[in-house]
């Protein structure tokens, strides 16, 4: 019969990882930390189930109702998970599970008990110990048990984060599995793309090859044809796109937990009008030169400041603002750049697609200093919302939304671009535009 899962990492990655964190801890602390909760979409239909990426990351298990617990025992750390048990009834109509057997053979972790026993177990540890580390709010009934006991609690997420913001050499390799994935995803949205299309018909497209190649979308896939690209978040993804119209598509997809995130903005009759061009260029220009930033000992921010030089000395240039470049920047980046580029252009990259260790070292710790194996998206983007009545724009403009966003890894020979196999340039694109289509669309 065998596992219903198997560990993407290698099983020595996962224990080095629990090394380095339990150097952190005191030996008299009991580590609990919960999987996610399983979450209904309606009535009794749940959501696809998504474990944590703490748990995913420590240990690889994927099923719901799981703990990862650790003490200190004799002179080392025991590591032990709570798992759902070996059950026919419960696994003919949900499906196989791994059990305590498959988990404690075959997954990084001495111990598996079935977490029906939790309450008894986890007391008993928490009899022997002085400190608890657990991430609260994703299991009521070990919230309860931990409450009971009056220990401290503390948040093990400000030493896991810091630890998965460096990416392993095998985690990058994940990353660019998922990157080429998501490329490819988008090369075939760009080659099915006509004029009169459906935004939902350009996210199945783009879906559909998530979902061939064995993997699904990190995040909810934006699909934004006209003005709807100009909503940051968009996700209605209900309109039907015009001949003339730009389509901004910003999709991922994830490959053994980890995420890719990607956007690309195209004219879904395959030829870019002037203004288009123009605006497009300029995003693009402001793009490169932020992935150039994107180096060893730079703070985080470079990224986003070299973006927002390019935007704000292009938005004098093409007359959309009308000041000195010093203006438009203003003084800590907050200029009236800021009402057309309104988002940052950097965020990791990793297990989650808005991953852990943004720009700071904590929350009000020091700027991040860029470093090799962290990973980042650059998406610098310009947004000239015709429904926008707090923004004066060119009659030229007006309508257009653009973002380009690619995954770059920090190493020490420079930025190295994960989606590089996406095009971005004019040409590129209009090269590829409607070059999938059978007759009837041609
Ligand atoms: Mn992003």
């Amino acid at each position: 019969m065998g596992t219903t899962s198997r560990l993407p990492l290698p099983y020595d990655d996962y224990k080095n990882r629990q090394e380095i964190f339990f150097k952190d801890i005191p030996k008299e602390s009991l580590i609990l930390i919960p999987t996610n909760p399983v979450c209904y979409r309606s009535n009794d239909t749940t959501f696809p189930y998504r474990a944590s990426s703490y748990i995913l990351y420590l240990c690889g298990w994927k099923e719901p109702n799981a703990i990862f617990m650790a003490y200190y025992k004799s002179d080392s750390w025991v590591t032990s998970i709570f798992v759902q048990p070996r059950d026919t009834k419960a696994e003919i109509w949900e499906g196989r599970r791994v059990g305590t057997e498959g988990a404690s053979s075959d997954w990084p972790i001495e111990d598996a008990y079935s977490v029906n026993d939790m309450e008894n177990i986890i007391s008993g540890q928490i009899s022997k110990s002085e400190k608890i580390y657990s991430i609260k709010g994703l299991n009521e009934s070990l919230d309860k048990i931990i409450q009971s006991s009056e220990l401290e609690v503390i948040d093990p997420r400000v030493i896991l984060d810091e630890m998965r913001v460096i990416k392993s050499e095998g985690e990058i390799l994940l990353m660019q599995k998922s990157a080429s994935l998501a490329s490819q995803a988008h090369i075939e949205g760009m080659k099915k793309s006509f004029s009169g299309i459906g935004e939902w018909e350009i996210q199945s497209i783009i879906e559909a090859y998530f979902s061939s190649n064995k993997s699904c979308a990190s995040y909810g896939s934006i699909v934004g044809g006209g003005d709807n690209a100009t909503i940051l978040h968009y996700h209605s993804n209900n309109s039907v796109i015009k001949n003339g119209d730009l389509v901004l598509v910003d999709a991922g997809s994830e490959v053994e937990g980890y995420a890719s995130d990607i956007t690309r903005t195209w004219p879904v009759n395959g030829k870019f009008t002037d203004p288009q061009k123009e605006i497009y260029n300029l995003v693009l220009s402001a793009e490169l030169a932020a992935i150039e930033a994107c180096k060893v000992g730079s703070p985080w921010s470079s990224s986003h400041h070299a973006a927002s030089k390019v935007i704000a000395k292009g938005l004098i240039e093409l007359g959309i603002l009308n000041c000195t470049f010093d203006e438009a920047l203003g003084e800590n980046y907050d200029g009236p750049y800021r009402k057309y580029f309104m988002h940052g252009t950097s965020h990791s990259l990793g297990l989650d697609v808005h991953d852990v260790g943004g720009g700071r070292q904590g929350d009000k710790g020091p700027q991040r200093i860029l470093q090799p194996g962290m990973v980042l998206t650059v998406e610098p983007g310009l947004y000239f919302g015709s429904w926008r009545e707090d923004i004066d724009i060119p009659i030229r403009y007006s309508g257009i939304g653009i973002r380009i966003e690619d995954d770059v890894v920090i190493t020490e020979n420079g930025p190295l671009v994960l989606t590089s196999e996406c095009p971005k340039e004019i040409s590129e694109i209009e090269a590829l535009v409607g070059q999938g289509l059978s007759d009837n669309h041609a």
